[in-house]
């Protein structure tokens, strides 16, 4: 299933439906901001706590693109083990898929909030951040891991159009080509009659 946010906390239902439906697999998330907070501002279910809540109920988690994580939040993510690969890697380094995709098993939710994209590309979103990824590093993770894995579900979230056109524009050509890999994955549509 593919889902359209709305804020970040609509990923903790989510992933929960998606875990009922059809059993266990592990999260990729791509995103500028950890999302690992207890609480904000008030609720335990806001857009800044899905994945605090997912590794409490044992999902492994993986992440990608990070540019703003609190003290608590690396402590949590060291004691559970959570895969970090910080944009600041990324940019120095190159995106390494590799050990992405070995830190991932074998099924794959992928939740992508549109902030990890850098701001001069994506500026349609509640919290930019500078330092994010290109269009082309996110469609390389995508396409690895629709190679590599099954992917299961994805959301992408956080999306707020503020008269941008450009980055509305690149939001759904983002969402549609994540869905035509899905499609090549399913069986449903073929390389061929779409090379690019
Ligand atoms: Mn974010």
């Amino acid at each position: 299933m593919v889902a359209l946010g709305g804020d970040h906390s609509i990923t903790h239902p989510l992933v929960q439906a998606h875990r009922e439906a059809l059993g266990g697999f592990s999260l990729l998330h791509v995103d500028a901001h950890a999302d690992l907070y207890p609480e904000w501002q008030g609720s335990v279910y806001s857009h800044a706590s899905p994945f605090y809540r997912l590794l409490q109920e044992g999902f492994p988690l993986v992440q990608v693109g990070i540019r703003a994580m609190d003290q608590d939040s690396l402590r949590l993510a060291r004691k559970k083990g959570v895969a970090l690969f910080p944009a600041h890697r990324v940019h120095r380094e190159g995106l390494p898929l590799e050990e992405i995709l070995s830190a991932l098993g074998k099924r794959v939710y992928i939740s992508l909030d549109f902030d990890a994209l850098d701001p001069s590309l994506m500026p349609s979103v509640g919290t930019p951040l500078p330092g994010g990824l290109s269009y082309r590093q996110v469609v390389d993770l995508l396409e690895a891991v629709f190679r590599e894995k099954e992917v299961v579900g994805m959301d992408f979230v956080e999306l707020s159009p503020n008269g941008q056109f450009h980055a509305e524009m690149t939001a759904a050509q983002l969402v549609y080509h994540a869905i035509g890999l899905k499609g090549l994955q399913a069986g449903w549509l073929s390389r061929e009659a779409d090379p690019i």
